[in-house]
């Protein structure tokens, strides 16, 4: 029976960088997730007649949201639902999932690398027919339902098994209940070269995969340990669990330590990698070396023809403005378009679609390309796995000769977490104001070229996305790019990317830090980062 319930509008329900996300606590209060998802369908013109694929990366609430979005799907009339089983599907399985069968879109719940928990935080996007993230029309077109909705409907049914595989129904609507693995390991298989890297491992080679408690668990023990035969315990951390066993699933040198910790040990295997909370981000280790996001994306596209699905050659290459400029540099190389768009992987999706370009990377552990239209945590494994096999080196050698090729982007992300929001934002108000006077000034020894608030205009449609991050760019090509972040839950978090090119061939083995270190001045002088944050370092560095 359908429901129609009155209800007034929630403060706030604007989606970031990457969906909305807020305090678990804040999503289960009555009529909070439901006046969302009620915006979320009236935005798409309405879900009579539409499939949808549901799921998520099973943190706390995921299994109760799950349900009612498929309650309020059945009331608007949707034709049906494919669902992971326990509700479970990770981001780049929905993308993959939404444009294998041909749907309507998707709905995800996920805060992604954001902690999980009752007393954490929990999320919902919405990704459109072309599997990619919303673009921000459509989420300004949510954002504007959600501060006018005076009802929602819904169904009064009790919850329906979300544990075993096959067809149900609820009320009218089709519920389909599948293998959150199978399709998207089935795409995996038809990108790479298993035979090799099943060849590889049969020979000895060892990795380490750090679930982090997360959704890819269950992906990567199926496709590394049963399909290409790691060695069994190669995944750890493998289940998912609400809480993500109190991890903070953000695959990064800081909070992916006991990963990092092996790596860098004596008895470290040849290869590790990690996953977030949902399963679109990876970092990549080898043994005593670390690759930071930004020369993973470059070592990717340089080698990416060495895997099946890729050896036609790539049409173009896409990262985001903060992301090195490594990758530009094999484009170049390559003599095919390079892009620069704002963070947040809802930009590349036209430029995918237009067939511009095929693999594209952001400096935040996020790499994947046209094969869905969602960064992809394991795809980025597999690729590295596959380039490994066929290479026969290890990680360190094939860095050492990337850098020799095309010289080096050194590159780090300072993070300053849970600053408070009013002394960010007067911050970046007062460094922006000062833009047009930097030209030309010296700063740490170094002058600067240009400094702009980046705008981006998308090639494919023309749509101007303004504000996207302060730039300064000094005259050998230095950058600090400051930007607050989108996705977090709790005051403000600053962003600061430093990157310095050096051609080689000294100076190519440096530590990270000690070849910023100018820049790293520069950048807290500049912005004045320690008397408007009380801050004198980072909390996370990457
Ligand atoms: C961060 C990253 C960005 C990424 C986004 C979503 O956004 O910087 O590159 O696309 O998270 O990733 P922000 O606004 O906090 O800088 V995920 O894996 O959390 O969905
Ligand atoms: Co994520």
């Amino acid at each position: 029976m359908i429901e129609t319930i009155q209800t007034t509008p929630f403060e706030g329900q604007k989606p970031g960088t990457s969906g909305l996300r807020k305090k678990t606590r804040v999503f289960m209060q009555p009529h909070y997730l439901e006046c969302f998802v009620q915006a979320l369908f009236d935005a798409i013109g309405g879900a009579a007649g539409k499939v949808f694929v549901i799921g998520g990366d099973g943190r706390f609430y995921n299994d109760t949201a799950v349900q009612i979005i498929l309650r309020m799907a059945a009331a608007q009339g949707a034709k049906s639902a494919i669902v992971g089983q326990s509700g479970l599907l990770s981001t780049p399985a929905a993308s993959h999932l939404i444009r294998l069968n041909k749907t309507d879109g998707g709905i995800i719940l996920s805060a992604s690398h954001n902690p999980g928990g009752i007393d954490e935080d929990f999320g919902i996007k919405f990704n459109t027919p072309n599997g990619g993230p919303a673009p921000e029309t459509v989420t300004e077109a949510m954002f504007a339902a959600t501060k006018t909705i005076s009802h929602y409907k819904t169904l009064k049914t009790p919850d329906i098994d979300l544990g075993t595989i096959g067809s149900t129904q609820l009320a009218e609507m089709s519920v389909q209940i599948v293998d959150p693995v199978a399709d998207y390991a089935a795409l995996m298989e038809s990108l790479f070269d298993f035979p090799a890297m099943r060849a590889r491992f049969a020979d000895g080679f060892t990795m380490r995969f750090d679930a982090m408690n997360a959704v890819t668990g269950p992906y990567a023990r199926d496709i590394l340990e049963t399909r290409l035969g790691a060695a069994k315990g190669s995944v750890t951390h493998g289940t998912p669990l609400p809480d993500f066993g109190g991890m903070h699933p953000d695959p990064n040198p800081t909070w992916a330590h006991e990963l990092m910790a092996e790596m860098m040990g004596e008895a470290a295997p040849d290869f590790g990698a990690a996953s977030d909370g949902d399963g679109d981000r990876n970092m990549v280790v080898g043994r005593g070396v670390y690759v930071s996001p930004s020369d993973s994306l470059a070592v990717l596209a340089a080698n990416a023809h060495l895997a099946p699905g890729y050896s036609a050659g790539l049409k173009g290459i896409a990262r985001s403005m903060p992301t090195s400029a490594a990758a530009d540099r094999v484009a170049q190389a390559m003599g095919v378009e390079h892009f620069e768009t704002p963070t947040g992987w809802k930009f590349f999706g036209n430029l995918l679609d237009a067939g511009r370009c095929t693999i594209c990377g952001e400096e935040s552990f996020g790499t994947g390309s046209d094969h869905v239209r969602e960064k992809d945590g394991l795809w980025a494994v597999l690729l590295w796995l596959n380039i490994l096999a066929v290479r026969g080196q290890s990680v360190a050698e094939i860095l050492t000769e990337h850098w020799a090729r095309y010289g080096r982007n050194y590159y780090s992300r300072h993070d300053f977490e849970a600053i408070e929001t009013a002394r960010a934002d007067a911050m970046m108000s007062a460094l922006r104001v000062k833009l047009p006077t930097l030209p030309g000034t010296e700063f740490a020894g170094m002058t600067i070229r240009a400094a702009d608030d980046f705008a981006y205009t998308d090639p494919v449609d023309g749509s101007v996305s303004k504000n996207q991050g302060v730039r300064i760019i000094f005259t050998d090509d230095s950058r600090i790019v400051y930007r607050l972040s989108g996705t977090g839950t709790e005051g403000a978090t600053l962003r600061v990317y430093l990157e310095r090119y050096l051609p080689g061939p000294g100076d190519l083995h440096l530590d990270p830090q000690a070849a910023l270190a100018p820049i790293i001045t520069a950048a807290h002088a500049l912005a004045g980062i320690d008397q408007y944050t009380g801050r004198t370092r980072p909390n996370v560095i990457t």
